[in-house]
């Protein structure tokens, strides 16, 4: 039985990381047994990340890896793709892990009244006397990050103009199909859906949250992957 080391779930999904939650739609897809185990701090995981797929004594950190490790067991997330087809796969993923995903940090993170929530559900669990400077340290360290990474440079008007150049590429992507490559689901969704998905479910209507909710055909696009590949604890 294969076991995903996850961050357990929040705001209407069934983990707080995108990546986890594709790390359990690839699973799901594998048709492999397997089942969650939830930890809230991955600090003594491989990559202090996760999700972490264990099989047996080995721990297989990142999803990708755990993409790949599945492939070798015999799971097959992009059946008839082409070459072409399998290189705008790999500029997809990469567009929403660099773009959209830190539109996702920062909306959850940065934005008060957002952030109130997300403290709320991330770590309820932390005891309340050592919650109050552990989320200020963590917070200030996102800060850090979105900075150094930019998105958090930009004024919403400048990142709402570059989510919508994605939201654009992967409408066209899609066009009238059900899945990113056809009909049925592949890795690329597993991949792309979930962090559309949370940016949806955002505790408050941001304006990531706004201009993907009114987005013709995302929306959509997203419950047809959650209905076809989320797992349902
Ligand atoms: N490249 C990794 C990224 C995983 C990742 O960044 N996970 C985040 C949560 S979304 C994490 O564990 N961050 C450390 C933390 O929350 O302490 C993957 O594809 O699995």
């Amino acid at each position: 039985m294969l076991t995903l080391l996850t961050f357990p779930g929040s705001f209407n999904a069934p983990s707080h990381s995108p990546y986890c939650i594709k790390a359990m739609c690839l699973l799901q897809m594998s048709g492999f047994d397997w089942q969650p185990k939830y930890l809230h701090d991955p600090r003594k995981m491989p990559l202090s990340r996760l999700p972490v797929l264990r099989e047996a004594a080995q721990l297989i950190p990142d999803s990708a890896h755990i993409q790949t490790h599945l492939e070798h067991k015999g799971a097959d997330f992009n059946t008839d793709l082409s070459t072409e087809q399998k290189a705008q796969s790999h500029a997809h993923i990469q567009m929403c892990e660099a773009g959209l995903y830190n539109i996702l940090v920062h909306d959850r993170w940065l934005i008060d009244e957002s952030w109130a929530h997300t403290r709320a559900a991330f770590f309820s669990g932390i005891p309340f006397l050592v919650r109050g400077p552990l989320t200020r340290k963590l917070r200030k360290s996102v800060r850090s990050k979105m900075i150094a990474q930019g998105t958090a440079q930009f004024s919403e008007q400048e990142r709402l103009a570059r989510m919508t150049h994605d939201l654009n590429a992967l409408s066209v992507q899609l066009r009238d199909q059900s899945f990113l490559f056809g009909t049925h689901p592949t890795a690329t969704d597993a991949a792309i859906a979930p962090v559309l998905d949370m940016i949806l479910n955002l505790p408050v209507a941001t304006g990531a949250c706004e201009l993907l909710k009114g987005w013709d055909g995302l929306p959509e696009y997203v419950a047809r992957l959650r209905a076809a590949t989320y797992p349902e604890f």
